[in-house]
């Protein structure tokens, strides 16, 4: 059973289209107008291959068979469209593409299989608006309930429940929210490596294995706006320049960490006022960090708020720390690995087992359900830019690899 490789590669060329910033990579955030089209784009193109299309109350949109409901033994494939800010074409949305053609694929070869398979998009994976990663399948998994509707605001303040009212998607119930996991058999995401990897090793799959945790925590650091002529430098409290050596200590630390945490990055910030001649008030900036070892991240971000904490007080500045998000590290099912390096084998393609250091819904659902994830090769190593790119031999090897695998499992 072979899946069209025209119709995914076209798809994908037809979704990139939906992007607040076009010619400047891909800005499709949950809940705005270019989420909508593309959801509305996916939804007929499901529609007209005869699947049946639901959003539950949080938009987490679902893809399947008409006789769904009350199916045991589903299989999810999972993913999401919505994208950082001048982002790539593939992020997400390459696993949503594939999980929709390997649904027409089955259909088309009237495999009875079609009747246990969805495609489910998790809305806000990226957590472009509200700064949490994975927002959608963290309330399928009940770790975000109603109370997070309303904590959850972007930057102008608006609620995650405005939002979601705005977009008149069904009213929060939390039975309409939460998995029946019992009814599931596996899930799946096929997903972009977004690192280098796979591409200098010259293979075309990767198999993770563990998926890293992550935290995100925000930073406010208050001094005194004044003029920035007529203020001598001794009577300053300068919010900005105390904000510059936290954020170089918190590399510093990265970099000699003994046992080598893998990541911690400071990519977000706002300056108030932002003006060039006024002394900086206010600095909000996130600091985020990811191993595949808990502990290591918990002891890290205690280590770098120490440091904060100690150079805000030296320059007498006000200093808040905010969580904004966090997730465990999680391993994917060992029999699902096996089966897709079976596969793999099988079909003659270069692969190897993984870690992903990039986040993904699958790990936040694998601790209810077996899962499993497959990468394809990112050229350059890169992704989050508009750079993002990975050849159409590797775009449709993976799909044809999970679909395979959903076959199989
Ligand atoms: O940040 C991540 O790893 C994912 O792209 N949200
Ligand atoms: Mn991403
Ligand atoms: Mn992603
Ligand atoms: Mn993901």
């Amino acid at each position: 059973m072979k899946i069209s490789e025209e119709r995914l590669l076209s798809d994908l060329h037809l979704l990139k289209c939906f992007t607040d910033t076009p010619g400047v990579g891909v800005t499709r955030f949950s809940y705005g107008e270019s989420d909508r089209r593309a959801r509305q784009f996916i939804k007929e193109a499901a529609e007209s291959h005869g699947f049946s299309v639901r959003t539950d109350p949080i938009g987490n949109m679902y893809i399947g068979h008409q006789e769904m409901d009350g199916k045991r033994n589903k299989i999810r494939i999972g993913s999401h469209i919505d994208t950082v800010r001048n982002g790539g074409w593939l992020d997400g949305i390459y696993g949503i593409a594939s999980g929709l053609e390997v649904l027409r694929t089955l259909s088309e070869n009237e495999s009875e299989r079609v009747s246990e398979v969805e495609v489910v998009i998790f809305a806000e994976e990226e957590g472009s608006n509200f700064g949490s990663t994975m927002t959608g399948s963290k309330f399928v998994t009940g770790i975000y309930g109603e109370k997070d509707l309303d904590r959850l605001k972007n930057d102008d303040q608006i609620s995650l429940r405005e939002m979601l009212m705005n977009c008149s998607f069904p009213p929060y119930q939390e039975e309409e929210v939460l998995w029946d996991f019992s009814s599931m058999k596996a899930m799946l995401e096929l997903h972009i490596e977004q690192g280098p990897v796979l591409e200098r090793e010259g293979k075309s799959i990767g198999i993770v294995d563990g998926i890293f945790g992550m935290k995100t925590i925000e930073i406010t650091i208050t001094g005194t706006g004044n003029h920035a002529g007529a203020t001598p430098m001794k009577y300053r409290r300068d919010a900005l320049a105390t904000a510059a050596l936290c954020i170089a200590e918190v590399e510093r630390v990265a970099k000699t960490d003994p046992e080598g945490i893998v990541v911690a990055t400071v990519g977000k910030m706002s300056v108030l006022p932002n003006c060039s001649n006024v002394i900086p008030e206010k600095v909000i900036f996130t600091v985020e960090v990811r191993d595949k070892r808990e502990e290591r991240i918990r002891s890290f971000i205690n280590k770098i708020e120490e440091a904060i904490k100690m150079i805000s007080d030296q320059r007498e500045t006000d200093l808040e720390i905010r969580s904004l998000a966090d997730s465990r590290p999680f391993r994917m099912d060992n029999r699902i690995m096996k089966l897709m390096d079976r596969l793999a084998s099988e079909a003659g393609i270069h692969h190897r087992i993984m870690d992903s250091g990039a986040v993904h819904d699958t790990c936040i659902i694998a601790p209810h359900v077996p899962s499993g994830m497959l990468f394809v090769p990112s050229i350059g190593g890169r992704s989050h830019v508009p750079f993002e790119d990975t050849n159409a031999d590797d775009l449709v090897g993976g799909a044809q690899l999970l679909l395979d695998t959903v076959l199989n499992i």
